[in-house]
């Protein structure tokens, strides 16, 4: 008999996904299964899964191949570019190494010189991405997914038809249904579950290859947050914080237990992993399925975008669902797009939004959780 997993260890289980996915991904592997290794939101999932393929994020986390990328690059670039070329020149990342394809976009100038180097490792192949949300940016993109798409069929030599793109996009539009409703659940006070349980689930959902299971699942266990609510608040009322800023893989457990261990419930997360790449779906119905895949993934609210407005109308949405007291944004140090977006989101949140901001450079090291720490329990202890 199966044994029912109590909450709390289903989100250890998320937490630990990234890692727990390694053996599933090699197991593909084996039945040929191809593999197409991403590095932004910006990327069309549904192409990649409408020929049969997975997609795996490469953003690396961790600071431990960075000594290793210093000696190829600037040492004063952003941790995620470096982390990411560090194990890649290593060759320390499965994923990265059952990549058969490495789909990258042209976003923030340094991810762009990267992928010109990651060429040296891996079949690489860089999508345009404009810089803006005209409708000659919208005309460019979508010649830029239609060309992605016959890429993708000539190098693996597989057909995608319009029907397996659009059951893709269903199936992908659900996953995102299914986690927009999770973390939904934040609209309580008291907050059901904690900040890092709202990321870990949110981050972990993404190395899942399973997008129905998955979607299954996070059904499920939102259905139990809201049953165990009925009886029992695990959490008191406190400061109701949102983050935006830059991805948050590899800062997020210090910056958000900073928040938490003083006092505040982080109740959204509005960067790359959370809202932002979970809020739009793709219209299923449109005539022109490209088109409509242009459209939604050109709209994202990445810094990236001059200007950007949608990251402040997805910013202002979440401030009112969620009844936020404070924003914190939080950036990598070097990330030039995210640190200068800094200026026009404190007078957006303080001016607009009449609500206290404060911002937070950070990178993959732990030497700075102390300082974050102290930061934050001044910023928490104002409100
Ligand atoms: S859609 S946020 S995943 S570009 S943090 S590498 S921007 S210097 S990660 Fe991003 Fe796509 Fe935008 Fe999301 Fe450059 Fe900044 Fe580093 Fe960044």
């Amino acid at each position: 008999m199966e044994l029912i997993k109590e909450l709390p260890a289903i989100f250890a289980e998320f937490g630990e996904q990234r890692k727990n996915s390694f053996v599933r991904a090699f197991e593909l592997k084996q039945q040929n299964i191809p593999f197409v290794g991403v590095f932004c939101s910006y990327f069309p999932d549904e192409l990649a899964m409408a020929m049969g393929a997975c997609t795996v994020g490469l953003c690396s986390t961790s600071d431990e191949t960075i000594p290793e990328a210093e000696k190829d690059l600037p040492r004063n670039l952003c941790p995620l570019i470096k982390s990411s070329y560090g194990f890649a020149k290593t060759d320390k990342c499965p994923y990265f190494y059952f990549s058969d394809l490495i789909v990258g976009e042209t976003t923030c100038d340094g991810k762009k010189k990267m992928y010109e180097y990651l060429g040296k490792f891996k079949p690489v192949y860089v999508m345009e991405l404009p810089n803006s949300q005209s409708p000659e940016a919208l005309e460019l993109w979508k010649k830029e997914i239609i060309k992605l798409k016959n890429k993708l069929e000539e190098h693996f030599g597989l057909p995608i038809t319009e029907e397996k793109v659009r059951k893709a996009v269903h199936l992908r539009n659900e996953l995102r249904r299914a986690l927009r409703e999770f973390y939904q659940v934040m609209r309580l006070d008291p907050v059901p579950i904690s900040g890092l349980e709202l990321y870990n689930v949110l981050n972990g959902a993404s190395f899942r290859f399973d997008k129905a299971q998955v979607t299954q699942e996070i059904r499920e266990m939102t259905q139990r947050i809201y049953d165990e609510y009925k009886t029992a608040h695990k959490y008191t009322k406190g400061p109701r914080i949102l983050i935006t800023g830059c991805p948050l893989g590899g800062v997020a457990e210090k910056t958000i237990r900073a928040i938490e261990e003083n006092g505040g419930h982080v109740v959204a997360l509005e960067n790359c992993g959370g809202a932002k790449t979970v809020d739009k779906l793709v219209d299923e119905d449109a005539e022109d399925i490209y088109d409509a895949l242009a459209r939604r993934y050109l709209d994202i609210g990445c810094s990236v975008m001059s200007p950007n407005p949608n990251r402040l109308d997805l910013l202002g949405r979440l401030v009112e669902e969620y009844k936020v007291d404070a924003v914190v944004e939080i950036t990598l140090q070097a990330c030039h797009t995210y640190n200068i977006e800094t200026l026009g989101i404190k007078q957006f949140v303080n001016e607009q939004l009449h609500l206290p901001y404060m911002s937070m450079e950070t990178d993959y090291s732990t030497s700075d959780a102390g300082q974050i720490n102290t930061r934050m329990t001044a910023f928490l202890e104002m409100l």
